[in-house]
Order: C-alpha cells, then structure tokens, then sequence
C-alpha cells in the first residue's frame, strides 16, 4: 500500500470509522487513469452538454487534490501514456500535459465518420490509440483507431454483434476487449476485424479493466462493478448509483471506480493471484 493510500485510508477512517477508501465532492466523474508517479486523474464532466466547466483532477500519491487542467466540455475518457493524458471530450480527443497545458489531439475533421459521442479510450503499447463512440447508445455505434502518425480509421461499425461501444481495452497486439452499452462483452480481432461476443449481461456496460485472465467489467446502468473469468461472472461490488469508466491501478491492486451519479472515486482492494 503506497502513501496514497494510507493518506485516504486516514481521513475516511476518522471520518467514518470504515476501511473505505472513497474521493468524494466530483462532479460527474466519468473515467480514472493512474499516471507514472502514482497520482490518479479523473475526468469531470461538469454539467453535461454545458462547455468549460469540465476538467481533470489529479490526486498525487500524498492523497493531495488539485485541478490539473479546466475550461473542457464533457471530458470522458482518459488514458496515460508517456508523461501526458489523452481525453476524449465529445467530438475530439484532447491532449493535456502534466503541467495542466492542454490542446486539441484529434479534430472532429481528422475522423472519416463524424464522431456523436466519443468515449472511452485507450492506448496499445506502440502509441495508437483506441477510441469508442458510442453514437446514439442504440446502434450506431463506431471503433476508431488513431494512429501515432495521426491517421484515424474505423476499425468497427454496428452490426450484428457491435451496437453502442462504450468501454475499450487492449489485451495483446492484436486483440481488443469492449463492452457495449447493450449490455455484451466483446472481443474484437484487429487482424481479421472480426469481432465475437465472449459473455453478455452487463446492461449499460461503461468500463473495463484486465489482469491475469480476469476482466473487469463495470455497469452504469446497474451500479455494479463485475468480474468475468473462463466463463463465469461474479460480482465484485452492486452498491453503486452509476459505475463509469474503471482502471486498474498500476501494481494491478487496486480497482479504481468512479460513480458519475455518487460523485465519488472509489478504490476497491482486490486480491491477484500472486
Ligand atoms: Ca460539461
Ligand atoms: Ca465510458
């Protein structure tokens, strides 16, 4: 356990007398990223569909909490790669460096279909980036690929098995885990661009994390947060008003989980194998 968790574990026990590890006083907290010292960063939607009140806040590992970046839309997703946060906010992907600078990463021009509604993404080990879109939550929804030389193409489209992509993870060079607001989980070949459904259930599925053969898997809809391993599904935590877009802490310890409803940042332990 690193000093920020025991800098939150203090405050909330004298507060609570529980061992509950909770950020609590976010507006509208959609998704989590860790960054390479330790701090988590938080995307804050703000009042949605109302411009400049979205923003990034860091907490460092001392449990300090600041604003790191202000005056976005409706930030969403977030991912950390290389000393800077790629965020998408609607119909862009912005770049945010650490010291609070930020700028448009991806404009809605650079994308061949118009983005409605970008959301999650993340990195591959390479740089490119994984970005959902989850459309009209119906059935249009797309996967865009962004590629380090600023190339961005459609990797998947609603269809049969893909409607309203919401979380995005990539599990190995050539593999993709989403799960769809429409409630499955899929995986999506980068090679063959096919795409399967692997387990289904989560209605309203928003984020995804992985480690060690389990994916995490959370629901918006429901307040759950699951875990999926060799076919069976258990839950990990059902008390949540609107779990958004979870991460995976970096030691692979911690889920890390925003309620966008409750405001709040949840830190679950979890226990790996080893
Ligand atoms: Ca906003
Ligand atoms: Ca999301």
């Amino acid at each position: 356990m690193n000093k920020f968790f025991i800098a939150i574990l203090m405050v909330l026990t004298i507060n609570t007398g529980h061992a509950n590890e909770k950020i609590s006083g976010l507006k509208m907290p959609e998704s989590v990223a860790e960054g390479s010292d330790g701090s988590i960063y938080i995307s804050e939607i703000g009042e949605r569909d109302k411009d400049k009140d979205g923003k990034i806040t860091k907490i460092d590992k001392n449990g300090n909490r600041s604003t790191l970046a202000d005056g976005l839309y409706d930030p969403k997703g977030i991912v950390f790669y290389k000393e800077k946060l790629y965020v998408t906010d609607r119909d862009v992907v912005l770049e945010v460096n650490t010291d609070g600078s930020w700028g448009v990463y991806t404009g809605t021009m650079a994308f061949p279909k118009t983005p409605v509604f970008l959301n999650d993404i993340d990195v591959s080990s390479n740089g490119d980036l994984y970005v959902t879109d989850t459309g009209d939550f119906e059935s249009s929804g797309l996967v865009f690929l962004i590629k380090k030389s600023g190339d961005v193409s459609v990797i998947f489209e609603g269809n049969k098995n893909i409607k309203a992509p919401n979380g995005i993870l990539p599990i190995a060079d050539s593999k993709l885990l989403i799960v769809d607001w429409a409630g499955d989980l899929l995986e999506g070949d980068l090679i063959t661009n096919e795409i399967k459904r692997i387990a289904e259930g989560f209605d309203g599925g928003d984020g995804l994390a992985y480690d060690n053969g389990v994916i995490y898997i959370s629901s918006w809809k429901n307040g759950v947060v699951y875990a999926y391993q060799n076919g069976k599904t258990t839950i990990i935590d059902d008390k949540f008003e609107a779990a958004a877009d979870i991460a995976l802490s970096r030691d692979g310890k911690t889920l890390i989980v925003p309620d966008m409803k409750a405001g709040t940042v949840t830190l679950i332990p979890i226990n790996p194998k080893n």
